[in-house]
């Protein structure tokens, strides 16, 4: 793995401007109901802010994943046994991972990211923690299919996809994602592959409400931040202190939105685009899906994945699920 790889990620064009980000924002502030990919808020300064909203009294998702984690190893042991390739879609969390990777005890983790960075630091501190595990980084865009190295061809997989991620899609892009990682996996040979996918689940209105507007503005930053980067990235002027952080639930769609909002009517401009925004008027930052047993069932399956067990914490606030790749399809 090399850093050259990495800079090839990232299309930039002579001024090291990101083609993508520019294209996505300019794309997106065209629209009626302006909209950024979420993808977007994750800079470093946005990904420094999502660690420090995992930490927030109000985000409950972390903190009960990590209880099923915990609480749950011997199951996990018992249901995908040892000497598998876990194959984690992002670069894995300091806490999360190494709790699975204790309990099943693998041959081999290979995390995927795009972020070359990322991906070389929590791969160094995992070797640290396991020094007789194979770690074999990869990176690469986890939302196509990816070739996995040589060294685990030939062995079981179990892709790991901890965090409730896939809520951030829409569904279709969900369903897109899942079917990469059966591909990925090597679904259709003789073993068919597992995945053990985190899924956060409907609750009451305020305490989701709250999770996404915490009290000390944490989030707000966060959603913020988004703005900020376009500023400086892109050359834009847009008025930081004009736009509001909003997070609502939208009951039909099940998911939390972020929004950030003109508190007055605004002018500004983006790489050279002019744009305005009329009070009140909403730029789509983030969907979060909240998901009951169903619809997760109901979207793995979609996806090419049968569900084969299912784990909550204590409270029920969140889901992790073990799903089997199935065959093309089901009878009848
Ligand atoms: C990364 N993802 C699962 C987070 C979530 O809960 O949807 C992102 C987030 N956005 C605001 N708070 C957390």
């Amino acid at each position: 793995m090399s850093t050259e790889q990495g800079i090839a990620l990232v299309d930039r064009d002579e001024d090291g401007v990101d083609r993508a980000f520019r294209e996505d924002v300019l794309a997106g502030l065209h629209q009626r109901q302006k909209a950024i990919p979420a993808r977007w808020l994750y800079d470093d300064a946005g990904s420094q802010l999502f660690e420090d909203i995992t930490e927030l009294e109000e985000y409950y998702p972390t903190r009960a994943e990590t209880e099923i984690l915990e609480a749950r190893g011997q199951q996990f042991a018992e249901l995908i046994g040892k000497g598998r390739a876990v194959v984690e879609f992002g670069s894995g969390s300091s806490v999360k991972t190494p709790l699975l990777l204790r309990a099943i005890e693998p041959a081999a983790y290979v995390p995927l990211d795009i972020s070359g960075d990322f991906l070389r630091m929590s791969a160094a501190a995992l070797a640290e923690k396991f020094p007789a595990l194979n770690v074999y980084p990869v990176e690469a865009d986890f939302m196509r299919q990816v070739e996995l190295p040589s060294e685990v061809f030939g062995a079981k997989k179990l892709g790991f996809f901890p965090g409730s991620t896939i809520g951030n899609m829409v569904a279709r892009t969900a369903v897109d994602l899942l079917r990469s990682m059966r591909a990925t996996l090597g679904a259709g040979r003789d073993e068919m592959p597992l995945l053990l996918i985190g899924m956060d689940l409907v609750k009451d209105r305020q305490v989701l409400e709250a999770a996404y507007d915490d009290a000390r503005g944490v989030t707000g930053e966060f959603n913020l931040n988004l703005a900020r980067r376009i500023n400086r990235e892109l050359g834009g002027n847009i008025p930081v202190d004009a736009l509001r952080h909003l997070a609502r639930w939208n009951d039909d769609f099940a998911r939390i939105e972020m929004h950030l909002q003109a508190v007055r009517d605004i002018a500004f401009t983006v790489a050279g685009e002019s744009f305005t925004m009329s009070e009140g008027e909403t730029i789509h930052t983030e969907n979060s899906h909240k998901f009951t047993r169903r619809s997760a069932n109901m979207l793995l399956l979609a996806g090419g994945w049968a569900p084969k067990k299912r784990w909550t914490d204590e409270q029920g606030r969140f889901s992790l699920i073990l799903a089997e790749a199935t065959e093309k399809r089901d009878a009848p």
